[in-house]
């Protein structure tokens, strides 16, 4: 039996203190020492304006992926749309290795397809607008040459607007479009989709008998993982604080 590959994504970590940050500490020197490879598919963190800021308010973070990295298991890490400035100074600190989104990966011998998965929502126009804007390679060069006070207001004012956006939003067009899953069905080739951005967490089943696996979001009291091993898929529950505490 070889070692597990686990996958998550969604944690949202804030930049302050947090019991969520506490209990992916706790994955990070529990059940990930276990596994042969992590994917870290988007959204790990709330809100990233810059590496050194990053390097900062995540010192914790950086040093357990970096001790995990050490212990020889593999980390990889996709950006989601909270956490796409995070840039090369942090995950070589980290010893993340960086994916581009989608990616073809096989996973105990599928190949499956990996995402973030916020550009399939393409109902939802107005983000799409913005995901074009903010991904655009100049326009994240000017961001990073702004005052460090700027782009922490900037970054607040954007989080802000996409609260208020998601409440006044319809939730359908907010999910996963059925084209646009279908195209990514057909381009990849693959028969397995895993992703996460939507907090939707579920497993669905094509009338072709295609996958499409959708990650949960974590919450203090229900931080999951999907492990994939030599027996399949699993969705494993982080136990609750106390009965994992090993820490070093
Ligand atoms: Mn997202």
């Amino acid at each position: 039996m070889t070692s597990p590959i686990l996958l998550l994504s969604d944690l949202h970590l804030p930049d302050a203190p947090s019991p969520l940050r506490e209990r992916f500490l706790e994955f990070l020197t529990g059940p990930a020492r276990q596994a042969q490879a992590v994917y870290l598919l988007g959204d790990l963190f709330e809100v990233w304006v810059g590496d050194a800021e990053g390097l900062l308010a995540y010192a914790d973070e950086a040093r357990a992926l970096r001790a995990l990295h050490d212990a020889g298991v593999s980390v990889a890490f996709m950006a989601g749309n909270r956490d796409f400035l995070l840039g090369s100074a942090f995950a070589e600190v980290a010893g993340l290795r960086r994916l581009v989104d989608p990616i073809v990966v096989n996973l105990a011998g599928t190949p499956t397809l990996l995402s973030h998965g916020d550009s399939w929502c393409t109902d939802d126009i107005g983000y799409q607008r913005w995901r074009r804007f903010s991904r655009n390679p100049l326009a994240q060069a000017i961001f990073r040459r702004l005052p460090a006070r700027w782009r922490q207001a900037i970054g607040g004012t954007a989080r802000q607007r996409s609260k208020v956006d998601k409440r006044a939003k319809p939730a359908e067009i907010m999910d996963v479009n059925a084209d646009a899953i279908t195209t990514a069905f057909a381009q990849s080739g693959v028969r397995r989709i895993i992703h996460g951005h939507t907090h939707r967490p579920a497993d669905h089943l094509d009338a072709a008998g295609r996958e499409r696996i959708v990650l949960a979001d974590w919450r203090p009291d229900h931080c999951e993982y999907l492990q994939v091993d030599d027996d399949g898929l699993r969705r494993v529950v982080l136990p609750s604080s106390g009965s994992t505490r090993a820490r070093e």
